[in-house]
């Protein structure tokens, strides 16, 4: 491997504050990061973690604008939600900022400046598009369309989400505004562009040859296919009024695009969190990594380093491991349709479960390509992994030492082979996971963390030391010495991916959080050290808790499909003298019973004021017989008797449906006679 970098600065992309994050922000960014920064930090390396809410552009707008607030009032509150619930899955940051801080506003506008100044930008004048309704210009995610790509109706201004093309708003097909639903009008406007066509050769030769071996092939591929169909001047500035203002003359009401002062943000998070800012981005020895999703992959393999580029005076990235999408349930994860798992209701529901989460993320994180995540997958890797595998394999080795001696750490006697093995093994694990984490292989590092407490739950399944305390005394010492080994040499090891898990661990060894280099050390607990008392590291996920999960998920999916339901076409006309016919009248019931053998019908006893009878009808499916009784209805009463299941059904009752096939009663809204006639 090359030699380690002096320091270390690694970013996680700076979510937008115009909602909650979900997991699949936490597995495709956060997690991934946040184990990466702490396996550097166990070695002892000089790293920074950066990240913060991206409090601008037209995501908040319309966020704000969706729920009737302000953009401040609009960031304010998701940053705080954001910010906390990271907290709650222990993302270790050293900074989690924002880009609406004054230092940011600088930090950017002292960049756009510079690149001015030296005449790094081209000025253009272009027809954009403006809705003459809201009377302003319109952004790209204000502008919706077909994709010119793959047709997708509702397309962006920007990026076509369906096929992933990135677009300019004039590529769409039958462009609407989303403020007014007005088709928009051209009209003129000026502009500041990064020429990224003067930076081609350059990303061809730092990416495209440089890159190859080191950058994830999802990355790569992306990079090499844009920088192929050759490079277009970008714009860097914006017609809108929220965001850091362009700092020259003539550009009154216009902005920074996001996307140039977002990444920035990176930077102003730093220089925010310690004076020594500049040695984490300007000194060559510094190592730059960014943790991004997959759609951030041009902004930061290309236009970012462009920036940067241009500036002259920072590092570039040494890798940007982004990660595939994470779906839920087979679906893609959607924030418009609710379609998530949020990490703060998550908590709600599994209180001090954050690192189960974790673990499932990450063992099924979606590293090469898009993964789902499943409620059943969930509870089977919590039963019989984390529960059956590592719990499993510290509850022994700890309840066993205090039952057999007081919690002091026996010594060893002389070695088996099978001990000389295992402890050969042992050692080898820390190189094992650490390589791989190095290599943003994060999966495998988690599933070799598995391994090792596979070894040891092995060992003692083999040398059964509760068998062997009857007959053999000194040699269960030596079995229990190195039970605990391992145990001590797991928590260094899993405190990246599972650190309450390690901390726990920590307690019940009595040991403090060792380096990367001590673990796989075959002494790590000192004969004769004194640990503490077991605790339960995991707990069963029951049937009942993960049912729910997926009920609340069946409960969101008829929501939307309520929201988004259309009407029926109505019927073909008829006369009033055609409906004069039916007399339908307000009844009670009075008796309900499920028909045998039937799944849907109720047979009902209805005073209908006229007279009571019996009516079959096909509501059992939403209707407990003894909720009904007492209730008030509309039935028809001139329906020409029918036999239904033996029972002759004199009458129909009025149902309304739902989207989704549920059924509800034609009510009066007050108590009406019975036999009251409804016309
Ligand atoms: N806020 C996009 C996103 O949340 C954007 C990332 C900025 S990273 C500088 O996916
Ligand atoms: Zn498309």
């Amino acid at each position: 491997m090359t030699p380690n970098p002096k320091r270390y600065t690694v970013t996680a992309a700076l979510p937008y504050a115009n909602g909650p994050v979900h997991i699949g922000h936490l597995a495709g960014v956060y997690l991934p990061a946040d184990i990466y920064v702490r396996y550097l930090r166990s070695q002892k390396r000089d790293v920074k973690f950066i990240c913060g809410s991206d409090e601008h552009g037209v995501p908040i707008t319309i966020r704000a604008k969706k729920e009737g607030i302000t953009p401040q009032q609009a960031v304010d509150k998701y940053h705080t939600l954001i910010k906390d619930s990271f907290a709650d899955f222990n993302i270790s940051f050293d900074i989690y900022d924002r880009t609406s801080s004054e230092i940011h506003h600088e930090t950017a506008s002292d960049f756009f400046l510079k690149l001015f100044n030296e005449g790094k930008f081209v000025e253009q004048t272009t027809q954009q598009y403006f809705d003459e309704k809201a009377q302003q210009f319109l952004a790209d995610r204000y502008i919706t369309g077909t994709c010119p790509k793959c047709g997708n109706e509702n397309a962006y201004g920007d990026q076509c989400e369906s096929c992933g093309t990135t677009l300019n708003a004039t590529d769409l097909i039958n462009p609407k505004s989303t403020l007014s639903g007005a088709a928009p009008v051209m009209r003129e406007t000026k502009h500041w562009y990064l020429p990224l066509n003067e930076y081609e050769a350059w990303l061809r030769e730092w990416i495209v040859e440089g890159h190859k071996q080191d950058w994830k092939p999802n990355v790569y591929g992306q990079c090499k296919s844009w920088i192929d169909q050759g490079l277009q001047p970008r714009a860097v500035t914006r017609d809108l009024d929220w965001g850091v203002p362009v700092p020259v003359k003539g550009a009154e009401g216009k902005v920074l695009y996001v996307w140039f002062d977002a990444p920035i943000g990176y930077i102003s998070a730093t220089k925010a969190l310690t004076p020594d800012w500049e040695l984490y981005w300007k000194d060559k020895e510094s190592k730059l990594v960014h943790f991004i999703g997959k759609d951030n992959i041009v902004f930061h393999c290309i236009i970012f380093p462009s920036m940067l580029k241009a500036h002259g005076d920072y590092i570039l990235p040494d890798n940007v491991p982004a990660n595939e999408f994470l779906n839920l349930e087979g679906d893609k994860i959607s924030t418009s349709r609710n379609w998530a798992v949020w990490l703060h209701e998550y908590l709600e529901d599994f209180k001090g479960k954050g690192d189960v989460l974790r673990y499932v993320l990450a063992a099924n994180a979606p590293e090469t390509k898009d993964n789902d995540f499943t409620w059943k997958d969930y509870q089977a890797r919590n039963n019989n992994e984390l529960l059956a595998i590592l719990g499993n394999f510290i509850n022994r080795a700890v309840v066993l030492t205090q039952k057999y001696y007081e919690g002091a750490v026996p010594a060893r006697g002389p070695l088996t082979d099978y001990d000389q093995e295992v402890l050969t093994q042992l050692e080898k694990y820390p190189a094992i996971i650490g390589e791989l984490i190095e290599r943003y292989r994060f999966r495998e590092a988690l599933s070799e963390l598995m391994n090792l407490a596979r070894l040891g739950n092995k060992y003692l399944a083999d040398t059964e030391p509760w068998k062997l305390i009857k007959t053999d005394e000194e040699r269960v010492k030596t079995i229990m010495n190195i039970a605990l080994q391992i145990s001590a040499s797991l928590n260094i090891l899993m405190e990246p991916f599972l650190p309450d898990s390690a901390t726990k661990l920590r307690s019940m060894l009595n040991m403090a959080l060792g380096t990367w280099a001590e673990a796989g050390a075959t002494d790590l607990l000192k004969t004769g050290h004194v640990i503490g008392k077991p605790e339960l590291m995991f707990e069963k996920v029951e049937d009942a808790a993960v049912e729910a999960q997926v009920q609340k998920l069946l409960d969101t999916k008829v929501a939307n499909q309520v929201a988004n339901a259309v009407a029926e076409p109505a019927k073909e006309d008829i006369t009033f003298d055609d409906f004069t016919k039916l007399d339908i009248r307000i009844g009670t019931i009075l008796e309900a019973e499920k028909v045998a053998k039937t799944k849907k019908l109720l047979k009902l006893k209805i005073d209908t004021g006229i007279d009571q009878r019996t009516v079959v009808s096909g509501i059992a499916e939403f209707f407990a017989p003894e909720a009904i009784i007492g209730q008030q209805v509309s039935i028809l009463v001139n329906l020409a008797p029918r036999d239904i299941k033996g029972i002759t059904s004199q009458g129909m009752i009025l149902m309304a449906e739902n989207a989704d096939g549920s059924l509800a009663f034609v009510q009066p809204n007050k108590e009406i006679m019975n036999g009251g006639k409804v016309s």
